[in-house]
């Protein structure tokens, strides 16, 4: 009595499969270039999927690590829901807050390996500071699709979806806020679809990169734990 059902199932399975194994061969190849034409990195490119909900989170882990006095990376990409490892690579200890609406929370993460973990379950852009450490600056970027990817040091990225109607937006950490940003539909049908862009970009008034003259770790020595 079940085994007409099953073998349904079995047929749709395979259906399903051979579906998915296609459409992935569809992709979006962003070139994004400033206003010199130098290439940017670190652009966020996202699709968001018109014509259906986006899949939910499945590799629901990513790692924002503090070394070098730096968050690494600068800028990092994950759909909601996804749990985000603050681990303290450095020597010296970190506080690292952020007051974004997408998600206030503030680490004290100290030296050795302890690793701390932040649920990103909203949309938007989490800027995050160091209040030991001025100069640090990094982004979580969290976007509800799977489908993104960061620009490279050569200004490109290449973002694999499955064919379907989608909203492309592009996010940089130094776009000019006068400019309306990057959003505009795109289709997948078949092949890689290009699309190049110019940012109008503003210096950053923050590097994440320490001052060249500083003297690691000098008044912030973790002090030895009293065990
Ligand atoms: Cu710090």
């Amino acid at each position: 009595m079940h085994l007409l059902p099953l073998s349904r199932l079995a047929l749709g399975f395979v259906l399903i499969s051979a579906c998915v194994d296609g459409a992935t061969a569809t992709a979006v190849r962003v070139q994004v270039r400033d206003t010199q034409g130098a290439p940017v990195a670190d652009a966020v490119v996202s699709l968001l999927p018109l014509d259906r909900a986006a899949p939910p989170v499945h590799a629901a882990q990513a790692t924002m690590d503090q070394r070098n006095l730096s968050f690494v990376p600068q800028v990092l990409v994950v759909q909601t829901g996804t749990e985000v490892r603050f681990p303290n690579s450095d020597n010296v200890r970190h506080h690292v807050y952020s007051f974004s609406p997408a998600k206030r929370f503030e680490l004290k993460l100290y030296a050795g390996n302890h690793t701390s973990s932040v649920l990103f379950d909203r949309p938007g852009v989490v800027t995050l500071g160091c209040n030991i450490h001025d100069w640090m600056l990094g982004y979580v970027v969290v976007v509800d699709t799977p489908w993104f990817a960061k620009t490279g040091a050569d200004g490109t990225a290449t973002v694999e979806a499955p064919s379907g109607h989608y909203t492309l937006k592009l996010w940089h950490p130094r776009q000019d806020t006068n400019t309306p940003s990057v959003s505009e539909p795109v289709t997948l049908g078949s092949g890689t679809v290009q699309r190049q862009y110019v940012l109008k970009l503003h210096p950053a008034e923050l590097t994440n990169k320490p001052p060249p003259n500083l003297e690691i770790g000098l008044g912030d020595r973790v002090q030895p734990h009293a065990h």
